[in-house]
């Protein structure tokens, strides 16, 4: 995992020239000072990473991945998001609590977070539950680097996250169709993993309202729905925490919900999926990959499991 900060490392120097100015500018000082050797090192040497299966995808167009959106806090529609999310989601101030299960609970605003580990570009496949795809170049750094500095209890075997629960900023909250606050969870050792993102941009810039803004997190092997947006708390706690989707629908949505192109949702198969940008008349759907094509990295968490009963 040394080597997928590598990769990111070099993303974060290319990524952060169009981040928003006023975000980023502690960050491109500190680059700066540290002088152009560092720069001529990060252009010289693509890790291997780089050109693996994890990251060979052509990413996404901008206009797909923020026009193209689940965000139900704005409605069900797919273009729901984009229309109602910029503007109404006041993206500051925001902050973002880590509590529960720690030594040292803390509140962070937006900007103690962008200052928190450098940014790093991480391009990660993310693959919706309904069976669609796309690739998405985000800006953020291990959800651990954050996870650490709460100092968890030895009695924390869960991390709960709680996305805004504002109905002024969200309309879509009036309806019912999921329970309110959207809340995800993830075991310890997958919150902990170093894949699993705190996201904080995509393609080089903050990211956008209806992507999450201003703080989400990704967790690329899981189905989408895992990767809570607009998030406020997270939580360590001692049991498995409730997640929204797996409430409205347990038999449909499991709480690991690993992408599983051999365990079928209860209403299709999840063997294929369309990618986003290549549906032309003609265009195939592609095999879903087992943990989204991240297995090598995390297969060993579920050694053991029985990944059918666990879907
Ligand atoms: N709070 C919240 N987070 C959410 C959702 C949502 O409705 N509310 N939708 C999920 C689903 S189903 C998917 S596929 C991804 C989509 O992320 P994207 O729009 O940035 O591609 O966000 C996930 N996170
Ligand atoms: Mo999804």
């Amino acid at each position: 995992m040394g080597r997928m900060a590598a990769v990111g490392t070099v993303g974060a120097l290319a990524g952060l020239g169009t981040l928003g100015q006023g975000l980023i500018a502690p960050a491109l000082a500190s680059s700066k000072s540290q002088g152009a050797s560092q720069k001529a090192e990060a252009d010289l040497s693509p890790p291997p990473q780089k050109s693996s299966h994890v990251l060979m995808d052509r990413p996404t167009d901008w206009s797909d991945a923020t026009t193209y959106n689940n965000f139900y806090e704005f409605g069900t529609q797919k273009s729901d998001p984009v229309r109602h999310a910029p503007g109404r989601l006041k993206l500051r101030p925001w902050t973002l609590t880590v509590d529960g299960l720690v030594g040292k609970p803390k509140t962070y605003s937006v900007d103690d977070l962008f200052q928190l580990a450098t940014l790093e570009e991480r391009v990660y496949r993310m693959r919706c539950v309904e069976g669609w795809s796309m690739v998405i170049p985000w800006a953020g750094y291990s959800l651990s680097h954050l996870i650490s500095r709460a100092q968890p209890l030895g009695s924390a075997k869960y991390v709960e996250f709680t996305t805004l629960n504002d109905a002024q900023m969200m309309p879509g909250l009036s309806s019912r169709v999921l329970e309110w606050p959207y809340r995800e969870g993830l075991r310890m050792d997958e919150a902990m993993h170093s894949l699993t993102l705190l996201t904080l941009g995509m393609y080089g810039k903050p990211l956008p309202a209806q992507n999450g803004g201003p703080v989400r997190f990704v967790v690329p092997w899981k189905y989408g729905f895992k990767s809570a947006k607009s998030i406020v708390r997270i939580r360590l706690t001692e049991t498995q925490p409730v997640c929204s989707w797996h409430l409205s629908a347990p038999h449909e949505y499991g709480f690991y919900s690993n992408v599983n192109p051999s365990v079928a949702h209860r209403r299709w198969s999840q063997a294929t999926e369309r990618r986003i940008g290549e549906d032309s008349l003609f265009a195939a759907r592609r095999p879903t990959l087992p943990f989204n094509g991240y297995a090598e990295a995390v297969e060993s968490l579920y050694r053991g499991m029985d990944l059918r009963r666990n879907f």
